[in-house]
């Protein structure tokens, strides 16, 4: 099966950087591709270097690594370069995506190193001034306020898009856009299975909203119809900054190093604040309507991945995780099956996303739980064995779903079945 992975990897292959899987995604998306990177360094850390620095060439100079990065046109997925309008070298969208970018340059570097490659500390050195950079940026433009929790102006940026975790925040957002609509995703794929026409108009509303404001980040905080403090987003960025602390011991300055520190302890304080015992979770924080986000989402486990927990929050997010898989064919999935907001076949609102499993099981085994840790990989294993390398799979019948021959699907394959 690894084999088959490889291929997959090879197939998406664009030069030097990696499509998410031919056309319906057919341009480098950030946090795929940083998945995609520790994927290859199991096997060619040459072309893991490449996907990661590839990426970097998107970069604006305030620092932001956009989520999509326009390589070479494709006339197959909307909304294409003409509707984001930035002004980059190359195009690019003009938001973000998860910075797993520092995580994933951790793990390249360390693969490069234990191979003896020459050229590993002069290129880490190069994509770590690039985190550095988008890390600064991450905390000065979302996170103005200094709270230690960074914000989301678009369901895109999550990753996430339409998870029911945005779904308040996102009715107050109009339907009205001045960019014409014009869906690829569903000549892809099932429309069912895929957000709504009314979720794309709120999308594009906003696209809209911070296309006027010229992709200046202190006008859009000011403008966001939708800010949403995210819990997943912090917990991915904090998470990164701790390993980018680890190779800050060997690469870096006294003062960059402190500056990490720095980042760290106000992430992880941020973070920490946000856990809800009553709810046995974390919970994100809507900073329009000031409530907590409680939708019960797979974000709420992403913290572990950065946090130390207390063992009163180890057991009780341990008894919430099981009670989330209890009854599933493979879990975890993206929304707690007994929420009313559960459709385990829609896009975030119950499909199971073998990297979000990747993410929760590494941040339990962090927390002392390697049996469900090992129990979650080997569940995501045997789904991509019996259903391929699919986008997604319904975790009440293990069918997969949306595109097929996805590369960060095939990346976790060859991560979590060295684990397993
Ligand atoms: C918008 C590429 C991306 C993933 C996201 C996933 C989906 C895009 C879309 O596909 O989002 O960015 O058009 O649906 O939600 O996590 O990075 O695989």
């Amino acid at each position: 099966m690894s084999e088959a992975a490889w291929a997959i990897l090879a197939e998406n292959d664009r030069g030097g950087y990696t499509v998410p899987t031919a056309h319906l995604y057919p341009f480098q998306w950030n946090w795929d591709s940083a998945f995609v990177a520790i994927g290859f360094a199991t096997y060619d850390i040459d072309r893991a270097y490449r996907e990661l620095e590839r990426l970097a060439e998107g970069q604006w100079d305030d620092g932001m690594i956009p989520h999509i990065i326009f390589h070479a046109p494709s006339d197959t997925y909307f909304p294409g370069p003409e509707v984001w309008g930035t002004r980059h070298r190359i195009p690019t969208s003009g938001i973000t995506q998860p910075p797993v970018f520092g995580m994933a340059l951790r793990q390249v570097h360390e693969a490069a190193s234990a191979a003896g490659r020459p050229d590993a500390v002069e290129r880490t050195r190069k994509l770590f001034q690039n985190a550095l950079r988008s890390h600064r940026w991450w905390l000065r433009a979302r996170d103005p306020e200094g709270t230690g929790l960074v914000s989301i102006l678009h369901p895109w940026e999550s990753g996430s898009d339409n998870s029911p975790a945005w779904d308040e925040a996102l009715k107050r957002v109009p339907t009205s856009t001045k960019t014409t609509i014009r869906r690829k995703d569903t000549g892809h794929v099932d429309a069912a299975m895929r957000p709504r026409d009314e979720d794309y108009q709120r999308f594009i509303h906003l696209v809209d909203v911070y296309r006027e404001c010229e992709w200046d980040p202190a006008r859009q905080w000011e403008a966001a119809p939708f800010k949403i403090a995210d819990v997943q987003m912090t917990g991915i960025l904090a998470r990164s900054t701790a390993d980018l602390l680890i190779l800050a011991q060997s690469l870096s300055s006294p003062e960059e190093r402190g500056e990490l520190e720095r980042m760290h302890q106000v992430l992880t304080e941020g973070l920490a604040r946000r856990w809800r015992q009553d709810l046995s979770r974390f919970v994100s924080r809507d900073l329009v309507s000031h409530r907590d986000v409680e939708a019960p989402t797979q974000a709420c486990f992403i913290p572990l991945v950065a946090l130390t927990l207390d063992d009163q929050q180890r057991r009780a997010i341990r008894s919430e995780i099981k009670r989330w898989l209890d009854g599933m064919v493979v879990g975890v999935p993206s929304t707690a099956p007994f929420s009313p907001a559960f459709e385990p076949k829609r896009y975030w609102r119950g499909p199971v996303w073998a990297v979000v499993n990747w993410l929760i099981s590494d941040g339990l085994r962090m927390n002392g739980s390697e049996d469900l840790a090992r129990e979650i990989e080997q569940g995501t294993v045997q789904a991509i064995e019996r259903a391929g390398f699919c986008e997604y799979f319904d975790p009440t019948t293990g069918e997969g779903l949306g595109g097929g021959t996805f590369s960060w699907t095939a990346a976790a394959y060859l991560v979590l079945s060295q684990r397993s």
